[in-house]
């Protein structure tokens, strides 16, 4: 008798013809075996074996290096189930339309077959997925970010219980390229991308888009959400879940070197992108990093920014569009290093910066998560993580304050739901377009934004301990275009006085967009930053914000009816509160 699984990987093979079937077990063994093939077919450069054993080196075509949104489909039933922020293509169109472009795509090819799992092994909330592929690449990086292979068979046995997701790269052909999710269905189909969110399918598409979906049927959350704990003095670790768009500091933030080590608050990381939530026994949320592995943005990453990320990925990882020097080490731009003379650039070409940067700006490393020396002890608990804390924040150069608190959870809905950010070279079309990005989850929402905020409202009357909701902002400039605030190990400041918000404790003035710091409220001591700085950084201009209203109204209005009430009344709230002190300022 054939399993569920057995059963779907020969449909698709007599779909697809591939030469050879490789079942992938994750082993050493089959991780060295792929690596010499692509090291043979050229997909791979091997980097120094002195300073990055078993490093890779690889370089994508030019055409294929960031996500595609606008070949990115929800393909819902019924279109309102997808919503206005989503492409939308009905299940039997999306399938006439790649359907022919899966037939015999794989002749020639092996395809390999990836069976992992999105989170700790013996998780209860962990889940499988199963990806068919013919990239290597691929299913090394997939290798790298789940748990891989035989734990996943195992996990799996003969239930049908997994979520399928068919991949090839075809010809590479951006007009060939389509990210088909199908949510009623959990099924998963990309087409012509070898890139990260495109094509390592138990990333965005499974455990945000699929997942999404399923949290909601079955009342938990996935969220694009790094999840660190912050240690006290006094040893005590809390755990805060962060949502920013892509490139917006994620990774930087889950991996800091907290400025403030000496006095005994240090960071600890869970997770740097995505987090699972359920309500556990204790009435807390309760987080898992459903990945194995951290697909960071390179450029802007050295050992003053990011000294645990430059640590942990010196061995058994792999390195997408950046440079490479002549001492096979790679190269990106703010590494910090010198590059020596005879630098490829990421199109293989002589690195020459009148012609292009060296390092692609969404140029990735591909590192296991455990080898980062800032790894939490509780990263794989089972159990998850109880969150007291939530942040959302964006890139905003003007406007939004270094940290706010919002006054209550449905403010706090509406908070996440309006926040906007600069767009960044994370997704291919323009970067510092400010658009909004509800929850950092506009991309990633695998069913109507407005449904998504009901069942944000809908979980936050069923926690009972619901964690607090703040908004932080790294990226306010001043008038001569520089940031006002040093960012990275700095933003620890901001942590701990969250932290101390979350606890009952910690000064605060109230503002008509929610709490900020107190002049005196954040720990600045040995920080150079002048008070007219933090004046600047902390400013709420309620004209400003007024400007916002009717733009937040505007976006409200593309859902229809089916934009909650309560967030309604928080607009009309902000509304009241904002001119309440306008009218008290003339
Ligand atoms: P995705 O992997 O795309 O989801 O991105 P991410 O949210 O993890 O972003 P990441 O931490 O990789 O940061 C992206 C860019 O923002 C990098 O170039 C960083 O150097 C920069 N960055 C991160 N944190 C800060 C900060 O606190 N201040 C400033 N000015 N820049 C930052
Ligand atoms: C993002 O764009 O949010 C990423 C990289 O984390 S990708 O895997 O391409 O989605
Ligand atoms: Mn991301």
């Amino acid at each position: 008798m054939s399993t569920p699984l057995e059963r779907w990987v020969e449909e698709q093979a007599a779909h697809t013809r591939p030469k050879n079937i490789h079942w992938c077990d994750g082993s050493d063994a089959e991780s060295a075996q792929l690596n010499e093939l692509m090291l043979r077919d050229g997909t791979f450069t091997a980097l120094n074996e002195k300073t990055y054993p078993n490093c890779f080196y690889s370089r994508s075509n030019p055409n294929d290096v960031a996500r595609t949104e606008q070949v990115t489909f929800i393909c819902s039933g019924k279109k309102e189930d997808a919503g206005p922020t989503n492409n939308w293509l009905s299940p039997a169109d999306a399938k006439a339309k790649v359907g022919p472009l899966f037939k015999g795509c794989m002749e020639g090819r092996t395809m390999y077959v990836v069976p992992y799992i999105m989170g700790p092994v013996s998780s209860p909330i962990s889940k499988v997925g199963v990806q068919l592929t013919d990239s290597a690449y691929v299913a090394a990086n997939m290798r790298i970010m789940t748990r891989m292979g035989k734990v996943a068979t195992e996990r799996l046995g003969s239930s049908a219980e997994f979520v399928p997701g068919l991949h090839s790269l075809g010809d590479v052909n951006p007009d060939r390229r389509f990210i088909c999710h199908f949510p009623e269905e959990k099924l998963i189909w990309s087409f012509g991308s070898g890139y990260g969110g495109n094509a390592l399918l138990g990333k965005k598409c499974f455990a945000l888009r699929i997942a999404s979906a399923m949290a909601r049927e079955q009342g938990w959350m996935a969220e694009h959400m790094l999840i660190l704990g912050l240690e006290d003095p006094a040893g005590k670790i809390t755990y805060l879940a962060a949502a920013f768009p892509s490139a917006c500091g994620k990774t930087n933030l889950a991996m800091m070197v907290s400025a403030l080590e000496s006095s005994g608050y240090k960071v600890w990381t869970v997770g740097d992108d995505i987090s699972w939530m359920q309500i556990g026994p204790d009435g807390y949320l309760h987080a898992i990093n459903p990945e194995a592995g951290f697909f960071g943005v390179a450029p802007g990453t050295s050992a003053h920014t990011n000294p645990n990320v430059m640590e942990a990925l010196r061995k058994n990882s792999i390195f997408t569009n950046v440079g490479l020097t002549a001492n096979r080490e790679p190269w990106w731009e703010g590494i910090g290093l010198p590059h020596g003379d005879g630098m490829i650039d990421w199109q293989g070409q002589p690195y020459d910066p009148k012609v292009r940067t060296a390092a692609h700006p969404n140029s990735r490393y591909t590192v296991p998560a455990h080898q980062a020396p800032c790894i939490s002890k509780r990263w794989e608990d089972p159990a998850g993580v109880p969150i007291s804390a939530f942040i959302f924040g964006g890139r905003r150069t003007k406007t939004v304050p270094l940290v706010f608190e919002a006054f209550d959870w449905p403010h706090g809905v509406f908070v996440g739901a309006t926040m906007g950010s600069e767009t960044t070279a994370a997704a291919t079309g323009a970067v510092g377009v400010l658009r909004r990005d509800p929850m950092a989850m506009l991309p990633f929402c695998g069913y109507n934004m407005a449904d998504y905020w009901g069942h944000w409202l809908a979980m936050g009357r069923r926690i009972p301990h619901p964690p607090k909701i703040f908004h932080v902002n790294w990226f306010r400039k001043g008038s001569d275009g520089k940031f006002l605030w040093p960012g990275y190990g700095e933003n620890v400041r901001v942590l701990k006085w969250i932290l101390e918000r979350a606890e009952g404790k910690g000064k605060a003035v109230e503002t008509p967009i929610g709490f900020v710091p107190a002049p005196d409220a954040l720990t600045l001591d040995g920080l150079n930053v002048t008070r007219a700085t933090m004046e600047a950084l902390l400013r709420v201009d309620p004209a400003e914000f007024a400007g916002d209203l009717d733009d937040i109204k505007t976006f409200f209005d593309k859902f229809g009816t089916k934009l909650p009430a309560e967030l309604r009344a928080e607009h009309a709230k902000l509304g009241e509160r904002l001119s309440r002190v306008l009218v008290a300022q003339k």
